[in-house]
């Protein structure tokens, strides 16, 4: 039985991840951690900011965790509006959780992200083994970080696996400052006020991916058989290529009277353009199985219903 310790566990990713895993798992086995305050109350849970190692490793220690899932990070966003404080908290956090996970014999998992390619990747099928030379803080922190991972696993042995998320969809909990979060806001203003206005402009294409693809490819990865794994880190993983008008597109065949408009961020755009189209995720399936179950049309289905019924 595995006893997994959750850092962020919080935000977007981390409030349905921890929930999954306690189905999967049992509750006691799920440590949520996190620098904030948990609002309920539904199971273990300590405060750690990830910035203070030695917290980390008590806590890791006193619960005899076997498993770090390590998610607090600063998103692309807001990367580029505080880049030093982004520096710190994603290379310092994720040097600590590697730590904890060494000195402790841990499993370990962190997400790499779609923003650890830059104008200078091929940007259609981008390739699993590719061109990283990223222009955000953020890309610069994943990179390092995929780097760091793959260093921890030859250098010292430990068990470190990994994805690279495109933008992440979902209804629980509302995403943390990325250049991907309008395609989570679409929705809720397609439900609340039939509009939206748009910071991405139209046919920027970015990848995306429902929640429940995103949670299954963390079990499914950290289950896998280490011996066919070539990559350990950094798996491109896929589901979505989609622009602004997509999203309405689809929208409209719930709700006709959906309108969509554009004032464009030159900061979030810039960003965007910056980053692939779409993934070449082969490897994650050749390797692990990875295969995605929710295409646009589903996922809007799903995200409207589940919106609509709060
Ligand atoms: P989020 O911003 O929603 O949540 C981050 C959590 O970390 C928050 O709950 C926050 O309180 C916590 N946190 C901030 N500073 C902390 C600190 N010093 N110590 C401890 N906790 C702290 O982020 P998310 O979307 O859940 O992303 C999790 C991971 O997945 C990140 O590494 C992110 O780069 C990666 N990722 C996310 C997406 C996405 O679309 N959500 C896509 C690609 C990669
Ligand atoms: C962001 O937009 O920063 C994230 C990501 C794709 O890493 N959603």
């Amino acid at each position: 039985m595995k006893k997994i310790l959750v850092t962020g566990a919080l935000g977007q990713i981390g409030s349905e991840l921890v929930t999954k895993l306690r189905k999967t798992y049992g509750t006691e086995n799920v440590i949520g951690t996190d620098i904030k305050k948990q609002e309920k109350n539904d199971g273990p849970f300590e405060i750690v900011d990830v910035t203070d190692g030695d917290r980390l490793f008590s806590v890791a220690k006193e619960h005899q965790v076997d498993t770090i899932m390590h998610l607090a990070a600063l998103l692309s966003a807001k990367a580029e509006i505080i880049p030093k404080m982004a520096w710190d908290l994603n290379m310092g956090g994720l040097i600590n959780a590697l730590e904890v996970a060494r000195e402790l014999n841990l499993q370990f998992f962190t997400p790499s992200s779609i923003g650890a390619f830059g104008p200078s990747t091929p940007k259609d099928h981008t390739p699993q083994d590719t061109i990283q030379r990223p222009t955000t803080m953020y890309g610069v922190n994943k990179v390092a970080g995929e780097l760091l991972c793959d260093y921890y696993y030859h250098r010292f042995g430990v068990d470190t696996r990994g994805v690279r998320y495109p933008g992440l969809i979902s209804h629980v909990t509302l995403p943390g400052g990325g250049t991907t979060d309008y395609a989570v806001e679409i929705y809720y203003e397609a439900i609340n006020n039939k509009a939206y206005t748009s910071y991405i402009a139209e046919h920027t294409y970015m990848d995306m991916m429902y929640m429940p693809d995103a949670l299954n490819a963390i079990m499914q990865l950290m289950e896998a058989n280490p011996d066919n794994l070539k990559h350990r880190n950094a798996f491109n993983i896929s589901a979505i290529s989609a622009a602004p008008e997509d999203f309405a597109k689809e929208i409209r065949k719930h709700i006709p009277e959906f309108t969509l408009s554009y004032d464009v961020d030159p900061v979030r755009q810039n960003i965007a353009e910056s980053w692939p189209n779409s993934l070449d995720s082969s490897a994650a399936a050749d390797e692990w199985g990875f295969k995605a179950e929710y295409d646009i049309g589903r996922m809007t289905e799903d995200m409207l219903e589940k919106i609509a019924g709060k």
